[in-house]
């Protein structure tokens, strides 16, 4: 059975690709999962790929994750980075590698985007390559997980 990551999205990523393209880029967040798609297959990794605005469903899928065994997790709280403890006490339940991916480089920006509570349960975090960023955080989960490169 091959080995699954899920790879969730907080609030307003759905509307990756239609404002703030000078921070975000012009990738659609369709774009996104193409790319997550692509680069898992070819660790040969499945990919559960969700988006939600609403806390309590990135809750949910987090518990999910962990119900239906998945190998490893790359969350994109968006702004619920610096303000959900209910998102930490959720992957703080998680006993596979969890990778934090921000578009931009928080650390670049303003200061109440800095303090992240998913970076303290986090085993990597990757920030500021725009979209690629997805593609190394699963090449570097792939690492975590043992999942070799398909010839
Ligand atoms: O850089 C990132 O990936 C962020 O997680 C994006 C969040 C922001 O609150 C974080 O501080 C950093 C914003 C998500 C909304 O993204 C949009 C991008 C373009 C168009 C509309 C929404």
């Amino acid at each position: 059975m091959p080995k699954t990551l899920y790879i969730l999205n907080g609030p307003n990523l759905n509307l990756l690709g239609t404002r703030e393209p000078e921070k975000y880029g012009h990738a659609s967040l369709a774009d996104v999962e193409k790319l997550c798609r692509e680069t898992a297959k070819r660790f040969g990794l499945d990919v559960v790929f969700r988006q939600s605005n609403m806390e309590g469903e990135l809750v949910n899928w987090i518990q999910e994750a962990q119900a239906k065994k998945a190998a490893g997790l790359m969350l994109n709280p968006a702004a619920y980075t610096t303000t959900s403890i209910a998102i930490f006490d959720a992957l703080l339940t998680l006993k596979v590698p969890i990778v934090e991916i921000h578009i931009t480089n928080i650390h670049a920006r303003e200061a109440f985007r800095q303090n992240s509570y998913v970076s303290k349960v986090a085993k990597a975090v990757i920030a500021g390559f725009g979209i690629n960023g997805y593609a190394l955080a699963i090449t570097g989960l792939a690492g975590m997980i043992g999942a070799k490169a398909k010839k």
